[in-house]
């Protein structure tokens, strides 16, 4: 079944220069790249998408994480990849969420590490199932950053607002 995955290089990976091993290795499964785009994350943000993990004793640590404060990189890169089966290869791929469980030759096996802290720093995020996939890449996308239409979409009519453009 064809179905969309959301994949980030997390901070981590951007100050490793790991973005072109791990688009690389992501190759490797054949999928489609159907948007990509860099983002810097906020709070809110960052906050919303670990929602499922608020309350975990490491939940502040991994939103510092991901909005890139403990590698000064505020930056991740966001990608949208689609295809058969896209969650379980790009999962594969990535290994285990402990970088020192992950198989050795898996991306995060390869590259991620614990911290002193204790945080599971992985370099790569990938939605773990359809329905997470679906509210991770809405909640990073919106429907015209994404080459094809995987959800339905409405017309909303509003007023010209501010907006910037190239000057
Ligand atoms: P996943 O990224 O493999 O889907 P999740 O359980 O969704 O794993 O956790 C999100 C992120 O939080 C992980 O990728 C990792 O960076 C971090 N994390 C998860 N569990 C732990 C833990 O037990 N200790 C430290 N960090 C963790
Ligand atoms: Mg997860």
């Amino acid at each position: 079944m064809s179905q969309a995955v959301l994949i980030l290089i997390k901070p981590d990976g951007l100050k490793k220069s790991l973005t072109g091993n791990i688009l690389t290795r992501l190759s490797e499964t054949k999928l489609e790249i159907v948007a990509a785009k860099m983002v810097r994350v906020s709070a809110e943000l960052a906050k919303e998408h670990y929602k499922h993990l608020e309350d975990k004793p490491f939940f502040g640590e991994i939103i510092k994480y991901l909005q890139g404060e403990l590698h000064d990189r505020k930056k991740v890169m966001a990608l949208v990849y689609w295809g058969e089966d896209a969650i379980k290869k790009c999962r594969e791929l990535a290994g285990a969420t402990n970088p020192e469980e992950a198989d050795s030759t898996s991306i995060r096996g390869s590259y991620g590490r614990i911290t002193t802290s204790g945080v599971y720093e992985n370099v790569i995020h990938v939605s773990s199932n359809q329905s997470e996939a679906e509210r991770e890449i809405k909640l990073w996308f919106s429907p015209d950053e994404i080459i094809v239409d995987l959800y339905p979409t409405k017309d909303l009519a509003c007023k010209e607002a501010a907006k910037k453009v190239w000057g």
